[in-house]
């Protein structure tokens, strides 16, 4: 869809309502409209097909199996036992048995038809979790570091950014009309949007909070990123990053994806004005002629940074302080029982890719639905895709421990190593329309073909971060990982090299276009002058830096801000 009708719908849509109801209860197919399928992402679900039936629906001459995609808000990941109860339940009866965990901290419904998504919508709303803005151009789902150890500043991190989240939500009424059955008020068309305007922003717009050393929100990767600075366990304020970004369309050099750049200090007062402010440079001077330059990324490249950072300045009347000194560690996730600093305990469990159902492996649905039962803390997402059973008593560890062991939560022979327990993947195939290649579906056995291939050069144990993508998009965020595997046709992917495993630095195009057994090739001889040659406590993607085996990509603007970074 071209860019110029995707601003004429958003502005003829009378504040995101469209013709939403008449397609929902058109009878005769199970598709929307084509302008109710962009609105309806506002509301925070997508029009898919199973593609795996495409090929056979299109012989049968039937209309492609239709069906939606529903994704949560739900600010830092968190939701409660009860929360996650009726969560569960709405997967078994309206979705496809499954939970999926997003990289940004959010449930994915599957597999949901037209006549039942109105009921799913109203399920997820008895559970006090909504899904408005999850998706479209507006600000999405606000990330937040998971792992609440600092328990403190965890918590009120996690407070400012609900408070932001709930703070950049369009006004709009629609989603509550549409789904809930809100009565439409005279005039309600006219709801005014003073941050967003009839328009709404250029393009989707992605904030992230980061508590150092762990980066495990990826905040480089975000729009707006916010770096919480403690002095003494106390949270002063944030270092400020902006424009960071990850989509790419292959083959096409005005796309690339991007670190942010860390721009300053403001105190958390200052959080609200100073976001707004940089959410209406971007819906102001943000490209509304080409959807592919329309990212906040590509405003600053364009514009320069010390204009925007100026424009910020100028609409929050905030004057921007010298950044404080950060300094992070990895962007993972910490496996197994951390204690808080307030006494709870923190169990985090690897998920393959976020997704949690009942296979012939491990009854991982069952399993956290009985944790559910027994928990009294919380469920933390992380945007590594793996899930914190959070806020656990020391006397209450046991039975949770049983219960992950019952159900193969966090054992296995497929989630030993740490190859497998850092790894991500996309959703890809069969629901994404835009997936290439396999991702999700391709990891556990791509990370099983891997794993020999490490051991062979003792590299048994060596924390590699590997993310898979099924399309140049970049929804695992690839290209911050030491290996990725973007794809490019089923069973193809460009081999990227590189990243830092801190969420710094982007990783280089080393092999364009190659299969599984050039892959692995490719990286059993790496792997070898790795296990060589490398320094002591030496990172993959650092050792092929220095051994002079990649350069960083030629990005316009990347190699400056690693530079900075790295200062
Ligand atoms: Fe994404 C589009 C899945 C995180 C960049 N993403 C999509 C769609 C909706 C495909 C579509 O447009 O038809 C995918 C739905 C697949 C499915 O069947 O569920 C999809 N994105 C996902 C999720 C579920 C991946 C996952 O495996 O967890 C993540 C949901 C996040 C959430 O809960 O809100 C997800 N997407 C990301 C991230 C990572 C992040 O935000 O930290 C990125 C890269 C960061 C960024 O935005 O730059 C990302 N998704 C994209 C893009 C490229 C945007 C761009 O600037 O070019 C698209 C395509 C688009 O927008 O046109 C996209
Ligand atoms: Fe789909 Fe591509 Fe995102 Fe993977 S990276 S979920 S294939 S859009």
């Amino acid at each position: 869809m071209s860019n110029h009708s995707v601003e004429d719908i958003k502005s003829e849509s009378n504040r995101l309502r469209g013709s939403l109801l008449d397609s929902l209860a058109d009878p005769v197919t199970g598709a929307l409209r084509e302008s109710d399928q962009t609105l309806i992402k506002y509301h925070g679900s997508y029009q898919q097909d199973d593609r795996d039936l495409r090929d056979e629906r299109r012989r049968q001459k039937l209309e492609q199996a239709y069906q939606f995609m529903i994704r949560t808000r739900t600010p830092g990941g968190v939701v409660t036992p009860s929360q996650w109860l009726k969560l569960d339940a709405i997967a078994t009866q309206y979705a496809n048995h499954s939970l999926r965990i997003t990289t940004r901290q959010a449930f994915q419904y599957h597999g949901v038809i037209k006549r039942e998504l109105k009921a799913t919508m109203q399920a997820i709303n008895a559970a006090l979790i909504d899904t408005l803005a999850a998706c479209g151009d507006v600000n999405r789902n606000v990330l937040v570091a998971a792992n609440p150890l600092e328990s403190r500043a965890h918590a009120e991190v996690q407070a400012w950014a609900a408070k932001l989240s709930e703070h950049l939500l369009p006004n709009t009424r629609a989603y509550y009309e549409i789904w809930l059955d809100e009565e439409r008020v005279a005039g309600s068309g006219e709801e005014e949007e003073p941050i967003y305007g009839a328009t709404y922003l250029p393009r989707k717009f992605k904030v992230g909070f980061a508590v150092p050393p762990v980066n495990d929100v990826d905040v480089f990767a975000n729009d707006l990123g916010f770096i919480a600075v403690l002095d003494d366990g106390a949270l002063v304020g944030f270092n400020l990053v902006i424009g960071g970004g990850m989509g790419a369309t292959h083959g096409d050099a005005e796309t690339y994806p991007r670190v942010g750049n860390v721009i300053g200090f403001i105190t958390p007062e200052q959080l609200l004005d100073v976001a707004t402010a940089v959410v209406t440079t971007q819906r102001d001077l943000g490209n509304r002629e080409l959807r592919k330059r329309a990212r906040f990324k590509y405003t600053i490249d364009d514009h320069g940074l010390d204009t925007v950072v100026g424009e910020i300045e100028r609409r929050s009347g905030v004057t921007l302080q010298p950044t404080r000194a950060f300094r992070f560690e990895h962007n993972g996730d910490r496996y197994g029982w951390v204690e808080g600093e307030d006494g709870r305990w923190h169990l985090t469990l690897h998920l393959f890719a976020g997704r949690i159902a009942d296979t012939s492996h491990a009854t991982h649905l069952t399993g956290l639905r009985e944790i559910a039962n027994v928990h009294r803390g919380e469920f933390r997402m992380t945007a590594n895709q793996n899930l914190v059973i959070a806020g656990v008593p020391a006397g209450e560890r046991e039975r949770i421990d049983t219960l992950v062991k019952t159900h193969g939560l966090d054992a296995g022979d497929r989630l030993g190593t740490a190859l497998q327990r850092a790894a991500v993947a996309c959703v890809a195939l069969p629901t994404c329309g835009l997936a290439m290649a396999e991702a999700e579906r391709y990891l556990p056995d791509f990370t099983d073909r891997l794993q020999p291939v490490l051991e062979k050069h003792g590299l048994r144990d060596a924390p590699i971060l590997l993310r898979i993508s099924g399309c140049p998009n970049g929804c695992s965020r690839p290209y911050l990982a030491e290996i990725a595997l973007v794809g490019k046709a089923p069973g193809r992917y460009n081999l990227m090299l590189g990243g830092d495993a801190r969420g710094q630095r982007l990783n280089t195009l080393y092999r364009e276009n190659i299969d599984e057994a050039a892959i692995l090739a490719t990286l059993d001889e790496l792997f070898a002058r790795y296990a060589g040659e490398r320094a002591d406590g030496e990172g993959f993607g650092d050792f092929l830096h220095r051994s002079g085996v990649i350069a960083l990509p030629a990005y316009p603007t990347h190699r400056q801000i690693a530079l900075e970074l790295h200062a």
